[in-house]
Formats: C-alpha cells, structure tokens, sequence
C-alpha cells in the first residue's frame, strides 16, 4: 500500500473519530454513565471487527495480513534476540543447544547433575560455555552483589502479605532503579558507545538481588524466620533455596539448578522478555524493564498459569476425589472448557509439540518421585486433556507447557504456598531479559514504535483500493 494511501486512510479514520464522538455527544443527553454508553457500543464493535476480519483478515497490508493486526501479532516476525530461538516443534534452544544439550553441556555444582544457571547467562551472552572456573566466579560475583538497600527491604516488609508476591517482587525490583548505574551515567552523558558496560552493571546487579528479594518476600508472607545471608562460596541456586528454608534438601537445591535454566528464557516475543525489551528500548534502566518484565509474567495466560495449574488440581481432587477415574477427569476437564475457562498450563502461542520444559521436568520427577502421587495426576490429565482440546477443536496446540508440571515439583519439596510459584519464575526470567537488554544496548537497539489503525482506516483502505 503506498504512503498516500495509508495517510488518506488516517485522515478518513480521523474524520470518522470525529463523527462517532458527535453520536457520543448526543447520546449523553440520555444521562446515560459512560460505562452505560460503552456497554451499548460494545457489542456493535465486536461484530464490526469480525466482519472486518472476516472480508479483509487474509488481505496483505504493508508486510504484515490484517489479521496479524488484530491477532496479538501470532508469528509476526519482528524482532530480533540471538539468545534463544523457539521452534514450534522441537521447543526452545539456547545459544543453538536443546535442554538436553545444555543439560550434559554446562557446568554443574560439586556432587550435582543439573546445569548451573551461572553458566546458561554465560551462554546466553556469549554464545560459550564457560569452565567450571569462570562459573565459580560469577556465583561469588552475585554474591558479592545480593545486598538490598535498606528501603527496599523496608518496601517489603511493609507490604500486607494479602500483596501478592508477583507486586511485592515487581516493587522491589522497580525500587532498585534509585542506584542504578545506566540511569546515573545517561544523567552524565554518558555516549551510546558505552550503553552496555553501565547495562551490564545493573543486569548483574539485578539478578545478584533477585534471591534476597524473593526469600524476604517468601518468609514475610508465609513465616519461616529471619533471612539466613548469601554465602560466597555457594552457588546461586543453593543461595536461593536456602533463602527459602529449603537447602537442607539437596534435591530441591538441584530442582533450582534446572528450574532456573529452564525457565531462563524463551526468544524474544513472549510477554515478558519482549515487555523487557520494549521498556528498554525508551532507554529505561534495566530495574525499571525488568519490572515492567514481572507485571507481564504476573498474568495468568503467562507466567501465572504455575499457580494455576496447583489450583486447578486441587478444585479437581476436591470435586471428583483423589484417585478419580480417567472418565471423571475427562468429565471435570470438559467441565472447565464448558464453563468457559482455559485449561492451565495447557496450549502455547508458538508451540505445537508437548514444551520441552515440560519433559525436563518430567524426566526429573520421574528420578525423584515417581510415586509422587501429584505427580500421577498430572500423568493422567497429561494422557486426558490433549484429546479433550482435540475434540473441542478450538486450541492450535493441545499440548502441555512448561506450567502444567512446575508446581507438583515445588509441591513434592514443601514449597507447596501455590501465588508465590511466579516469583521462580520471574527469578529465572531475569536471566534472559536482562542478556537481551546488555545486547540491545550493545548493538544500539532503536526505540520500539510500531505504527497501530483503526478499523475504519483499515476498511477504507481496502474500500479504496476495490474502488
Ligand atoms: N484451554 C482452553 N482453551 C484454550 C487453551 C487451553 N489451554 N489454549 C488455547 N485455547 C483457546 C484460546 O483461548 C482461543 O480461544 P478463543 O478463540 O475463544 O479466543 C483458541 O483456543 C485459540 O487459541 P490459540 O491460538 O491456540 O492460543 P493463543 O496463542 O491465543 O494462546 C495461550 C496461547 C498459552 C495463552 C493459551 O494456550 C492458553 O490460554 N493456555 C492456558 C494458559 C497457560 O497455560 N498459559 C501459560 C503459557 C506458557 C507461559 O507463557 O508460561
């Protein structure tokens, strides 16, 4: 389409903007509320869309279909991260390797077997694997780094643990931004040759934190004590679990080891690493993107739906008993389709295939609790509920996700407090988001801007165009 066109078809838009708020003007007459008003709009402009869709959806526009405008922008290839890629069969692959790979690849903590996430942000900034030496050093690095400001601290402890922990985490995080080095330097002049070196401080010092933020949040909220300290000769995971309450189990401290990596991150689009990168690219300090990172990860379609998988496991025990029939669990599964909910943890936006993250963590249930008998339920909704969202033919992917086992692993261990499973994995999404933003400072990453319509702009284009 050219140029003048799509300004004919703005100005036409406007021209149509101005005579709806004409109809609006009048219609208040009524004393109607706005919400009133807009309640009535509502269903017109929903069929407006359809039809929109239905006549123009599969036309091109610019490089892009209509339907990619109003579709959430599925598979519109429009950014670029070389950190990881997502395939929609073969899952995700980090610096080029699949979790297996990274899995036997990267170095691992004495006496452990799963990958050392130290190593995976290794990976994800350069590309290499580092030796066991250079991982050492960052997790002494991070420890040096993990101290909160004492007003952060007092941020969380003054929050009512009614707060969920995802907002206490994203407060947190966002409060950081008063010492950050990317903001201080950009308040110098600092040259954009030199973005990424104060980037780099931040990112470090942003994931260094992550473990005190959490472990205060986490006993604030559930009890459990005073906050042990970071211990510098320790790995990263094993701080965490320790901040936690849970590093007298060894094989909770290996669960982190591979949760962390796993959940690390997952290309560039998804919401939370592509918030991310949007919030930096306005040069916003890495504190300021990553929080904006958590608000994104925080909803249930994201990185929420951990939580809601427990939850909705437990509604289904407590509905149709433990140790239900495949023919009852089928039953509650329609039940929730029917009632108009999604299936948690089910379906992906890029994903056509069961998540590897999935059977990663599936691999290690099976090493270590195979008789787990949450870990048996979610076997049997895995062998019942691809085939009910077969059947109700709505779902492009049936398969499960990353969040359908996360939680009956935390569970098995004691960390069974289900609204604060977010906050594992806006720990581990640091790691990717935070790669991303030294990236794109290094390379120069312009401000993100694409350009939106309006239905009727897209109408009288194509009006235009038939005419
Ligand atoms: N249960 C029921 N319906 C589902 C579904 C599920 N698990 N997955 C998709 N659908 C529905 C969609 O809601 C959509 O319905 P409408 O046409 O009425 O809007 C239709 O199937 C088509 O959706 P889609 O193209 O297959 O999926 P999207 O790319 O739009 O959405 C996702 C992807 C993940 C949001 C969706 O599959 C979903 O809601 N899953 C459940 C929530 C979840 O597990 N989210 C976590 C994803 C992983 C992560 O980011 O952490």
């Amino acid at each position: 389409m050219s140029s003048a066109a799509l300004r004919s078809a703005v100005q036409q838009s406007r021209r149509s903007a101005l005579a709806r708020s004409a109809r609006f003007a009048s219609t208040s007459a009524k004393a109607q509320t706005l919400k009133e008003r807009l309640a009535e709009l509502i269903p017109a402009e929903i069929e407006n869309v359809k039809a929109t869709r239905a006549e123009h959806g599969k036309k091109s526009f610019g490089p892009v279909l209509v339907d990619q405008l109003y579709g959430g922008m599925r598979g519109l290839p429009a950014l670029i991260w070389d950190g990881s890629v997502l395939d929609a069969d073969e899952g995700i692959r980090f610096r080029g390797k699949s979790i297996p790979e990274i899995q036997q690849a990267l170095p691992k903590a004495p006496g452990g077997s799963e990958p050392l996430p130290e190593g995976l942000f290794w990976l994800l900034l350069t590309g290499e694997i580092p030796t066991q030496e250079q991982v050492t050093a960052l997790s002494k690095d991070w420890a040096a780094r993990s101290s909160l400001p004492s007003f952060v601290e007092e941020i969380l402890d003054r929050c009512p643990p009614t707060l969920h922990p995802m907002s206490q985490f994203s407060l947190a995080v966002t409060a950081l931004n008063h010492d950050s080095a990317f903001a201080k330097a950009y308040q110098q002049g600092i040259s954009k040759k030199e973005y990424w070196q104060p980037t780099f401080e931040d990112a470090m010092d942003l994931i260094a934190k992550l473990p005190n933020i959490a472990g205060r949040i986490y006993r604030n909220v559930y009890g459990g004590g005073k906050l042990p300290a970071i211990d510098a000769d320790k790995d990263y995971s094993y701080n965490l679990a320790n901040l936690l309450g849970f590093a007298d189990k060894p094989d909770f401290v290996e669960l982190m080891r591979l949760y962390i990596t796993i959940h690390s991150d997952h290309e560039g689009g998804n919401v939370s690493a592509h918030t991310g990168k949007l919030v930096g690219s306005a040069l916003s300090d890495p504190f300021l993107a990553f929080g904006a990172s958590l608000n994104g990860l925080a909803g249930p379609l994201h990185g929420l739906a951990n939580q809601e998988v427990l939850i909705w496991l437990r509604k289904m025990q407590s509905k149709i008993g433990e140790n239900a029939s495949d023919d009852a669990v089928r039953e509650y599964v329609w039940s929730t389709l029917k009632a108009g909910q999604v299936v948690p943890g089910y379906g992906h936006a890029v994903l056509r295939k069961t998540d590897p993250r999935y059977m990663a963590q599936r691999e290690f249930a099976l090493k270590h609790l195979p008789e787990n008998p949450l870990f048996k339920l979610v076997n049997q909704v895995y062998n019942i509920v691809p085939g009910v969202l077969l059947e109700a033919g709505k779902a492009k992917n049936p398969w499960p996700n990353v969040d359908a086992h996360s939680g009956v692993l935390l569970t098995h261990y004691g960390l069974n407090q289900m609204n604060f499973y977010t906050v594992l994995f806006g720990v581990s999404r640091a790691f990717g988001v935070a790669s991303q933003l030294i990236w794109d400072r290094a390379l120069g990453a312009p401000l993100e801007r694409p350009k939106s319509y309006s239905t009727e702009a897209i109408k009288k284009i194509f009006k235009d165009k038939t005419a």
